[in-house]
């Protein structure tokens, strides 16, 4: 099986045992991807599975059932790894390095399987025999529409695929505010006809806020924003101990990078938040800045052009420290855009 033609109709023979992955830390992209896919391949009566590396935040489990998905954790630990050895098709959804899958990344590597990408993050690393890949498509939800309708198949997409594909759309694009495509705006039109609920899923993404989610980010804002005005940088400084003392969960910082961001002047916002052992980094650009490359190099990550991520083993001190110095270097740089705008 070498090319797309052979792979289709080996695909169509008979149900096929088949698993859906996708990064640590599922997003709305992530997981909406991974279930509108999930869906297609079981009304095409595939057996179909999603593996996560981790539990969902609250804010996303809406989007999928309880039996569409299996996180991995020491008690499925097993359970994943047979999985992983005896699917016939992997899906690898939203993420292109292996380092996004935690411990689900050895599992993949050792899997007999053929494995087919659908992602848009920059630079893949991640062996496969088939993918639909494009960096500038604004979601992997929008891979997922297409790569439906490739396949001939645009009739089966109902309002419960349209549902994940729609979580993705809104989120990885801000509210449709940033990287839409005229092919983003006819999809959303299409699923208007067919009936989603739009606004209802908005609501479900945002406006879930916990009490010590908003007393956090104003925290945050009051005390951890800093501004290197020469830069034309603001960053947030978020350790263990903050994250502590307001009993918070990891998806409820996510926001904090756009009031980074926001901030008149300010081409690079960055969230660094202290982990067990190690510091996580949420990198937001505007303009002409290109962040991946940032992440890439420094911060053993990577992302998109305008959003990225990475992590230092240090503590917040140190992490602080280097994040500094590198960004004063690096200020001729990241400034070199490679992309269009
Ligand atoms: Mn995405």
């Amino acid at each position: 099986m070498t090319n797309i033609d052979e792979y289709l109709s080996w695909l169509a023979q008979q149900p096929r045992q088949i698993i859906i992955t996708t990064h640590h830390n599922a997003d709305a992209d992530a997981i909406g991807s991974s279930i509108a896919l999930l869906r297609y391949l079981q009304k095409k009566g595939h057996n179909a599975l999603v593996i996560l590396p981790n539990e969902l935040p609250n804010y996303l489990k809406w989007i999928a059932k309880q039996e569409e998905y299996l996180f991995f954790s020491p008690e499925t630990e097993e359970l994943c790894n047979d999985y992983f050895q005896k699917s016939e098709l992997i899906f690898c959804v939203d993420f292109s390095t292996y380092s996004r899958l935690n411990q689900l990344e050895n599992y993949l590597k050792n899997s007999p399987s053929k494995v087919f990408l659908i992602d848009h993050h920059l630079f893949p690393n991640v062996k496969h025999h088939f993918s639909h890949w494009n960096p500038d498509a604004p979601a992997s939800a929008e891979l997922i529409y297409e790569f439906i309708e490739n396949l001939g198949d645009i009739l089966l997409i109902d309002k419960s695929i349209a549902e994940g594909i729609y979580a993705g759309l809104l989120t990885d694009t801000a509210s449709f505010k940033h990287a839409t495509t005229p092919k983003t705006h006819e999809i959303v039109a299409k699923f208007i006809t067919l009936g989603l609920d739009t606004s209802t899923i908005h609501e479900k993404i945002y406006a879930n806020n916990t009490l010590n989610k908003l007393r956090f980010t104003g925290f945050a804002l009051q005390h951890k924003l800093n501004l290197v005005e020469d830069l034309k940088l603001a960053y947030f400084d978020i350790s263990l101990q903050n994250i502590h003392d307001f009993d918070i969960n990891w998806g409820d910082t996510e926001g904090l990078v756009d009031y980074a961001l926001s901030l008149e002047g300010v081409d690079i916002g960055v969230v660094m938040i202290e982990k067990e052992d190690h510091t996580k980094f949420s990198f937001r650009s505007a303009n002409h800045v290109v962040v991946d490359v940032l992440a890439r190099q420094f911060f053993n990550g990577g992302g998109h052009a305008h959003a990225a991520g990475g992590k230092l083993y240090m503590n917040l001190e140190n992490a602080k420290k280097y994040f500094l110095e590198k960004m004063k270097e690096t200020e001729t740089i990241h400034c070199i855009s490679t992309h269009k705008n």
